[in-house]
């Protein structure tokens, strides 16, 4: 049936074997123009199940693109979300959505997302990213229609590499055991993941066995040999009523087309350049068949005015102080992930240092525990995607005097395994180090689902853990060189993906639990020389304006809000850099706020996760009864991420210097108005 007028019950349009190929040669080129246009997604992945995709959304799918929501369609749950563009190319050339709009991909506020998001476009049926959670919602989906006494179908995208979460097991066993002949499972078995080959990250062979022990049928297919494909989901359809659920464990190979991404793991995640683009397009044999130059002018004008929102929302000031937009200030940027693995480099000889692989190894640089020691491998455990039962293991080790290390993305690292952390590790106590890497918006274009936002929340309230948030590479080195070796006990570490500016030294104070003070001394050529920091506990009150309380990221930012209130209003800021959020230095909290008597947070978090203890400590110290304090909050606003450039989403999402730079002139309003004449400098220019 496949594409049709719902109401009418009229095919819409019917593709032949032939006319299919066509289609899917041209999706993969449509693929790598928007990924070249993003510049990020996942080449490899999208190219593998493609000829599934135009199968599935061209003629084997019943639905219809003026009705996205017919109740009787076929629904299409893409388990593994991060191949979204490949889900947007089967909607757009099934006539859901215009083709060349799949060029927005991963830009803010885009339908497009970097993942999949089902409120955002339609014809997407759930929003996914975190592996392996798709074939339960589909079961869900399944058990609806059968309840619904529904006749649909339901399709569930998965990767080889996801089978190593346990969750697909659960839902494995619950599709065999209600008998849901209405669930489809589809295995894009291309035999690579992120850290290499699947056999050897975590073997999850035989897999026909498996689900033909947990009550499946199974078909074994070549995913690129199109009859076989058009076949094996036909007959799947075809077989209601035979109390079994199918899974069609699809033979594939990563990259499929462009030869020099086929079977190599380094295209996982990465977007061709322009010059790769071409010479793929060529091999693809699509020359002059995509648009490609309409393609990047519509992405281009698409981002324009993008840029042109965001700039009418920011806070003005007298001048721009952006990093580096000047000719003095200057600052050097560079990930906070790369001090984590530095430390676990230098400090990995001790033998009780046990590091866990859980695939996404070389972005989070826990891989460079190993990187030219092949005498540590067999120290380095490759967990594979299972985030669940590592954090679990983990604590085994620890259990016998080990020191584990795992990490893998914050949403992964601290949320999927909550209770795991929770019952395995703090209740036990254990020494567990954990690493939450791509903490906040500024992940960037890979979505909400990437970007940790309440991750903080969690670990701050497990008790026995401790927390710690480093400011910049060189601070998050220190921080897990202390955490790693000194610190006995639970342990998170969260820090940022992008690169970002390096306010410490290797002489800046680092004490795990104490917080330093960051004061602005003047203008200097280099950002870094304008500032002097001290451990607060060696600190004597200035008689400053404000504190800002800042730990991550939101440290540097602080630090040019402090610039912008100093040269646009003369005010003296202390910046109070709490890397440490667990145990909390309650002491410098409340001498700040005794000092200043204006306290402003600033997280990259949803608001609270600083914002909350910090308001707590001076509510409830007796030194402050009596005192009025002005308190504000700079964080995420109980929203989920967005896809977008890292630097658009901090101002976005308004944790940039100068959203903290405007609430701090609106709270100085406030303490001026309690101490003396009513002021009216209440955000934007200043009025020194
Ligand atoms: C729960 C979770 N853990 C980790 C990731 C990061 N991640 C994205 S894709 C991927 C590898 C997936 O491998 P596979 O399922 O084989 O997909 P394919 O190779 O076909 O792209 C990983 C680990 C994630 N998205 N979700």
């Amino acid at each position: 049936m496949s594409i049709q007028n719902s109401t009418t019950g009229e095919v819409l349009r019917s593709y032949s074997i032939d006319e299919l190929k066509q289609q899917a040669a041209l999706m993969r080129g449509y693929d790598l123009a928007a990924l070249c246009a993003a510049t990020s997604g996942h080449a490899g992945g999208t190219l593998s199940i493609m000829d599934i995709t135009a199968a599935l959304y061209l003629r084997v799918a019943d639905h219809d693109p003026k009705n996205p929501n017919w109740p009787d369609r076929d629904r299409i749950i893409w388990s593994t979300g991060h191949k979204a563009p490949s889900l947007y190319l089967g909607l757009a050339f099934a006539g859901f959505c215009p083709k060349e709009d799949v060029a927005l991909l991963r830009k803010l506020y885009s339908p497009y997302q970097g993942h999949p998001h089902w409120l955002k476009l339609p014809g997407v049926e759930v929003s996914t990213g975190s592996l392996g959670q798709g074939l339960s919602i589909a079961v869900g989906i399944a058990l609806a229609a059968r309840l619904d006494k529904k006749n649909h179908h339901v399709f569930c995208i998965m990767g080889d590499g996801e089978q190593q979460e346990g969750q697909i097991w659960e839902a494995a066993m619950e599709a065999g055991h209600f008998k849901l002949d209405n669930l489809i499972g589809i295995v894009d078995r291309n035999r690579l993941q992120i850290d290499g080959w699947v056999k050897d990250v975590m073997n999850v062979e035989p897999l026909e066995e498996k689900y033909r022990s947990f009550g499946w049928d199974v078909v074994t297919i070549n995913g690129h040999d199109m009859k076989q494909v058009v076949e094996a989901l036909e007959n799947a359809k075809a077989k209601a009523g035979s109390g079994k659920p199918t899974v069609i464990i699809a033979d594939t190979v990563k990259g499929k087309g462009v030869r020099f991404m086929e079977d190599v793991a380094g295209w996982h995640g990465r977007a061709p350049n322009r010059e790769e683009l071409d010479k793929a397009l060529k091999e693809l044999g699509l020359e002059g068949q995509i648009p490609v130059e309409e393609l990047f002018d519509h992405a281009r004008q698409y981002q324009a005015e993008v840029e042109r929102k965001l700039d009418a929302k920011m806070p003005k000031f007298h001048r721009n102080y952006w990093w580096n937009a000047g000719e003095n200030m200057k600052v050097q940027m560079k990930p906070t992930r790369l001090g984590f693995g530095q430390s676990l480099a230098a400090n990995g000889d001790d033998p009780r240092v046990v590091c866990f692989g859980l695939d996404i190894s070389g972005s989070i640089t826990i891989s460079e525990f190993y990187a030219g020691k092949p005498e540590r491998k067999s120290r380095w455990i490759s967990m594979g995607i299972a985030e669940q039962s590592a954090t679990s293991a983990a604590a085994g080790l620890a259990k016998e005097g080990k020191l584990p290390v795992f990490g893998t993305y914050a949403t992964f690292a601290a949320a999927r395994n909550l209770d795991q952390i929770r019952t395995s590790i703090c209740y036990g106590n254990f020494n567990v180090l954990i690493a939450g890497a791509h903490g906040g918006v500024s992940v960037g274009p890979d979505g909400a689902t990437h970007q940790a936002l309440e991750d903080l929340f969690a670990m701050c309230g497990l008790p026995n853990m401790n927390v710690v948030v480093p400011c910049d590479i060189i601070e998050t080195r220190k921080a897990t060189d202390y955490l790693l070796l000194k610190h006995v006990g639970p342990k998170y570490i969260r820090f940022a993906r992008e690169a970002t500016p390096i306010v410490t030294d290797e002489k800046t104070p680092f004490v795990f639990g104490k917080a330093n003070v960051i004061r602005l001394r003047g203008e200097t050529a280099n950002f870094i020389d304008a500032f002097e920091t001290k451990l607060e506990s060696e600190y004597r009150d200035e008689c400053e304006d404000l504190t800002i309380v800042a730990c991550g990221p939101m440290v540097p930012e602080a630090m040019r809000a402090a610039w912008i209130l100093k040269q646009d209003f003369g005010y003296e800021t202390r910046v109070l850099n709490l890397h440490t959020l667990k145990p909390l230095d309650t002491a410098a909290i409340v001498r700040a706020a005794r000092d200043t008597s204006v306290v402003l947070t600033a997280e990259e978090h949803q608001i609270g996760a600083l914002a909350w203890p910090v308001a707590s400590a001076i509510t409830q110290s007796a030194e402050l009864y009596g005192i009025p304090i002005i308190t504000g909050a700079i964080g995420v606003k109980d929203r989920f991420g967005d896809s977008g450039a890292p630097w658009e989403l901090i101002k976005e999402f308004e944790v940039s210097a100068e959203h903290i730079a405007a609430k701090a002139v609106e709270l100085m309003g406030v303490k001026k108005s309690q101490t003396g004449p009513p002021v009216s400098e209440v955000h934007l220019v200043g009025t020194k």
